[in-house]
């Protein structure tokens, strides 16, 4: 039962996107939705709608949206609250040829989705786009900017007319996306960089998809990561795009062996920064991320392994070159020790709590000589501690 659910769900597990659309009296929320659903303006439009549903063929994720209108009336406040609260996407209008509105989307609105806690993606919307003023000269995104900058929960924004029904569709478009690709997880807009949990499944994966381990993506290597995520291959002048694009902002992106990390994670970053999210997450999740960029738990190795009392353990051959490996491959200065720096680089792919784990260990085998490890090891507590460090 749970399997065919999660067979029917969208990105990130999604099974439905619930987007609620509010503000001021006569913006024209429930005209927008009538528009957007039916293709056609209304003539005339009740106050408050239903629920409108809009298939899950109407947008490419194949998630279906239900529309929650809302009352306007200050008597009305706390059913909107309620609304709000069950949100997973807020369409807060204003209209185009009412500046008031506009204003009131910082002193008003924005306040008050911070004061009922929604903490939900926003879409700001200038509506009535076929009403605004000719004359006026100030482009949307120098109006929009402080505002954007004072409240970093707003996704994006845009104008349309439902009139005259341009960029309708894109309203509820842009809503869904910021629900199934949100940007909070992967992008600090603050600093305008990649979250460190970002940077290290990225990492991860850059790794993973470096097969050679000579620390850079080749063209057949790209082109391997590119099957795997897209289900398609890259043609050879798109990877000399790619890496033009990367080399021109970034000098060490490229080198002679391909995309380096450092190339991977920049074009990541742009990707994000150009509104291609859904590129990102497409990535991770295939590697199996969740949306908290977890890794799925069936995906971290566990060994319920148990010795006997008269059993011991030992590494395979096999093993033991691919542990020497890595060690090699980790060993910056070739000093056959790592330093905490390359011990910390070593585990900087890993999920935290493996990273914790290993961390102990580690400072364990620096306070004890490993000789000193195993003659207390017939202690119980430390043939624990034996036993995590074979694990
Ligand atoms: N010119 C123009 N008029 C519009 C547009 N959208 C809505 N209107 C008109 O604006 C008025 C208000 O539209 P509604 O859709 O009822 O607005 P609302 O925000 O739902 O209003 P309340 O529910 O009363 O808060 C109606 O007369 C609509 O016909 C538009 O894109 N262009
Ligand atoms: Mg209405």
């Amino acid at each position: 039962m749970a399997k065919a659910s999660a067979a029917n769900s969208g990105p990130g597990g999604k099974t439905g996107v619930r987007i609620v659309v509010c503000g001021e009296k006569g913006t024209g929320k429930s005209s927008l939705i009538v528009t957007a659903a039916a293709d056609t303006f209304p003539a005339n439009v009740p106050p408050v709608l239903p629920p409108t549903r809009l298939p899950e063929d109407f947008y490419p994720d194949r998630v279906p949206i239900t529309i929650i209108d809302t009352p306007s009336s200050v008597e009305d406040r706390g059913k909107l609250g309620e609304e709000l609260r069950r949100a997973d996407a807020v369409v807060l209008t204003y209209a185009c040829d009412r500046p008031e509105t506009l204003d009131e989307l910082s002193t008003f609105w924005l306040p008050e989705l911070r004061r009922l806690e929604v903490k939900v993606p926003v879409i700001v919307v200038g509506c009535k786009l076929d009403l605004r003023d000719e004359n006026q000269q100030v482009s949307l995104e120098q109006v929009m900017m402080p505002i954007m900058q004072q409240f970093r929960e707003i996704e994006t924004c845009i104008e349309c007319s439902a009139l005259k029904q341009i960029q309708v569709p894109e309203v509820f478009y842009y809503a869904q996306k910021a629900v199934l690709h949100p940007t909070g997880p992967l992008f600090d807009q603050e600093s305008q960089a990649l979250k460190p949990r970002c940077v290290r499944a990225l990492k991860r994966i850059f790794i993973l998809c470096d097969h050679d381990r000579d620390g850079a993506l080749s063209d057949a290597e790209l082109n391997d990561f590119q099957v795997k995520c897209f289900n398609s291959p890259l043609q050879p002048s798109e990877i000399v795009g790619v890496k033009r694009v990367v080399q021109e902002k970034l000098r060490e992106g490229v080198n002679e062996r391909g995309l380096t990390l450092a190339g991977f994670l920049f074009l990541h970053a742009l990707f994000i920064e150009k509104g291609r999210l859904e590129t990102t997450w497409t990535v991770l999740r295939k590697f199996g991320y969740n949306n908290d960029i977890k890794l799925a738990d069936e995906l971290i190795p566990y060994s319920a392994f148990k010795r006997a009392p008269d059993q011991s353990v030992e590494l395979t051959n096999e093993a033991i070159d691919f542990l020497k490996g890595i060690f090699e491959l980790f060993d910056a200065d070739d000093d056959n020790s790592l330093r905490p720096i390359e011990v910390e680089d070593l585990f900087s792919t890993a999920p935290e709590w493996y990273m914790f784990f290993f961390i102990n260990i580690i400072i364990v085998i620096k306070s004890f000589s490993l000789q000193h490890i195993f003659s207390k090891c017939k202690t119980p507590c430390s043939s624990h501690l034996l036993d995590l460090i074979v694990f």
